[in-house]
């Protein structure tokens, strides 16, 4: 562990800290921003009632429409002069939403992205190479600082450029990579284009997160590099990456730096907290954020809590994987679909590649799914001078296929075998669902 003290802390002594930061973050947001204030007014809530963790369902929530509101500096809680650094969210919809860093925030953050980086098993003296986007997101520089905090020598590659990439794996001998999973994936892909394994590179553990993902995927990205591959999870509102992070030893939920963020999981049309286990939404109080702190804000992201001791010995809760996102949940004639729950299915079968979109769109009043994936380059050449889409083979595959995701999401979808590299390939974000029922055309 990067910092023992705090993540093997002691639960009952955690929940004390946790009171204590929580009381002074409501004192702080009360007096210093009018966007809070008016909210506790509105709910009748004075600081003196918060007496600790056990009122945090009292306190009312914040969400992305709040932020957006309050664009640019609404929320900011400190003066600018001691604002060191700004970002934002990566979503294309709607307006950004700006967060703010003291030079405090900026060591915390580094802190936790130092003990995600141990816990995925970096150790100071090695190379990391950073392959997460630089700039206004929060990814690149979250890890940048992260590895530098924890002794590493990083490679501030940023995305894109995969050829160059390759070579720099290649040329500085990295043990870790991180980036988005779709990223790192089409970079195996481009290597193996290119006649090279990467398995024979030196890397040995990924930290992949900033998207949605399933086991499957998390397998094949193991296979084909030869690496551990962990989940990270964190947004910008809250932090940016490290807000969470899987152990190697155990790879089963990722442990809330619950010193900084105080978890919830509610159910979304409610609100109300939903006990140890259950799936709904994940909802974040900041405990130490100074210039942009959020109080229960809404993330849209879905999971659920497990607190059963972890056999890494780190006593921070954990969240399972995410699910989905509210907002990425396709209602398909009435049944509730996630793109990773067609991410597992896609990624089951050895003869399509993982490369997958879906495509919603309307036939008069019928919602329709179409899943688009490409067959492997182990089939066009198993299959030879034969090889089309027309082939039985081909036909079976896309009726199985089709089976198959009647039965895990229970609605009926069309599936367009596509042939290899033909879709596009991510470049940070996957875009894996076209949904052509919305004007705007492109969710994420
Ligand atoms: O994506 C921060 C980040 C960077 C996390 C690098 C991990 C690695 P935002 O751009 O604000 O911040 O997007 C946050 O991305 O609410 C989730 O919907 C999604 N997300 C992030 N990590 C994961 C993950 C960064 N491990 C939004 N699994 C979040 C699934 C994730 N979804």
């Amino acid at each position: 562990m990067f910092q023992p003290e705090w993540e093997s802390m002691d639960r009952k002594e955690l929940r004390k800290l946790q009171s204590a930061r929580l009381r002074e973050r409501v004192e702080q947001v009360y007096h210093r921003v009018p966007f809070y204030r008016r909210r506790f007014e509105e709910a009748g809530i004075t600081p003196e009632k918060i007496r600790g963790v056990e009122d945090l369902h009292r306190l009312p929530f914040t969400r992305k429409t709040d932020l957006r509101e309050q664009y640019p500096f609404g929320l900011f809680a400190v003066e600018m002069k001691q604002v060191v650094r700004i970002h934002s969210s990566s979503g294309t919809k709607g307006k950004m939403t700006v967060v703010g860093y003291t030079r405090k925030d900026i060591e915390h953050w580094a802190d936790v992205c130092a003990r995600a980086i141990v816990a995925s098993g970096g150790r100071a003296g090695e190379v990391l190479h950073n392959a997460y986007g630089y700039g206004l997101f929060t990814g690149g520089l979250g890890l940048h600082y992260g590895g530098e905090r924890l002794g590493m020598t990083v490679v501030p590659v940023s995305g894109g450029n995969r050829s160059r990439q390759i070579t720099l794996i290649e040329d500085f001998r990295p043990r870790g990579i991180c980036g988005t999973p779709s990223f790192i994936l089409s970079l195996a892909e481009a290597m193996i284009e290119s006649g090279k394994n990467p398995r024979d590179t030196s890397l040995k553990y990924g930290i992949f997160g900033a998207e949605s993902w399933s086991e499957e995927m998390r397998r094949t990205l193991e296979e084909v590099w030869g690496i551990d591959a962990i989940d990270i999870y964190g947004l910008s509102e809250v932090i940016g990456p490290g807000v969470s992070i899987e152990c190697r030893e155990a790879k089963d939920g990722l442990h809330i730096a619950e010193d900084h963020f105080l978890p919830e999981v509610i159910h979304p049309e409610t609100g109300v907290p939903l006990p140890e286990g259950e799936y709904g939404e994940l909802v974040f109080t900041t405990l130490t954020r100074e210039a942009t702190p959020v109080i229960r804000y809404r993330t849209g992201d879905i999971a659920a809590l497990y607190t059963e001791p972890c056999r890494c010995g780190r006593t921070h809760v954990r969240m399972s994987r995410i699910k989905g996102r509210i907002d990425d949940m396709l209602v398909i004639r009435g049944v509730n679909v996630f793109p990773s729950e067609v991410e597992e299915v896609v990624l089951g079968i050895e003869e399509v590649a993982p490369h997958y979109r879906l495509v919603v769109s309307r036939k008069g009043v019928m919602d329709t799914l179409t899943l688009e994936v490409e067959v492997s380059e182990e089939l066009v050449r198993r299959l030879g001078p034969t090889f089309s889409m027309e082939h039985e083979f081909c036909r079976k595959l896309a009726f199985r296929l089709r089976s198959m995701l009647k039965d895990v999401l229970g609605v009926t979808t069309e599936v367009v075998l596509r042939e290899p590299r033909t879709l596009p390939r991510s470049e940070g974000k996957a875009v894996r669902v076209i949904d052509r029922r919305n004007p705007v055309g492109i969710r994420e």
